[in-house]
C-alpha cells in the first residue's frame, strides 16, 4: 500500500496505488480514488504511462460459476458531478500491461489519465 496525492484544478486523486503481480512485474493494477470535483459530468476515457506499453481500465466480473474475470471498461468511467470513484482491488482498477523496465520496490511511476472534458492529470505511483 502507498500513498501519493496529487491535487490538479478540481479532479482529485488520493490514495493511489500500485500492486505489481508476475515476478518481475509483467502487468500491474493501480488503485485510487477519484473525485470530480468540476462544475460538470465527465468521463475517464483513457490513461497512459512510459513504464509500461499497455495500459487498460479494467472491471473485475466474478461469473455466475464463481470465476472471477477482468473486463476492458470500452467505455471508460463516467463520473457524474461531484461523484467520487474508488478504484479497488475486486472492482474498477488501472491495468497496466508489459514493463518497459523492471518494476522495483521503491521505483516511482509515474501516470496520466485522460478525461474527456478535463483534459490530462499526472499523479505518480510508489511501488511498495
Ligand atoms: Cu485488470
Amino acid at each position: 500500500m502507498c500513498f501519493s496525492k496529487s491535487v490538479v484544478a478540481e479532479v482529485i486523486i488520493s490514495n493511489s496505488s500500485i500492486k505489481v503481480s508476475g515476478g518481475m512485474g509483467k502487468a500491474a493494477a493501480v488503485f485510487m480514488t477519484i473525485v470530480n470535483d468540476t462544475d460538470g459530468a465527465d468521463r475517464l476515457i483513457s490513461v497512459r504511462t512510459l513504464d509500461f506499453k499497455k495500459a487498460m481500465l479494467h472491471d473485475t466480473i466474478t461469473s455466475t460459476d464463481g470465476v472471477v474475470k477482468m473486463k476492458h471498461l470500452m467505455m471508460g468511467i463516467k463520473f457524474s458531478k461531484g461523484e467520487e470513484v474508488t478504484l479497488a482491488s475486486g472492482g474498477k482498477h488501472l491495468m497496466l500491461m508489459g514493463p518497459n523496465k523492471p518494476i522495483l520496490t521503491g521505483d516511482s511511476l509515474k501516470i496520466w489519465l485522460n478525461f474527456e472534458s478535463f483534459g490530462e492529470i499526472e499523479t505518480t505511483l510508489i511501488v511498495q
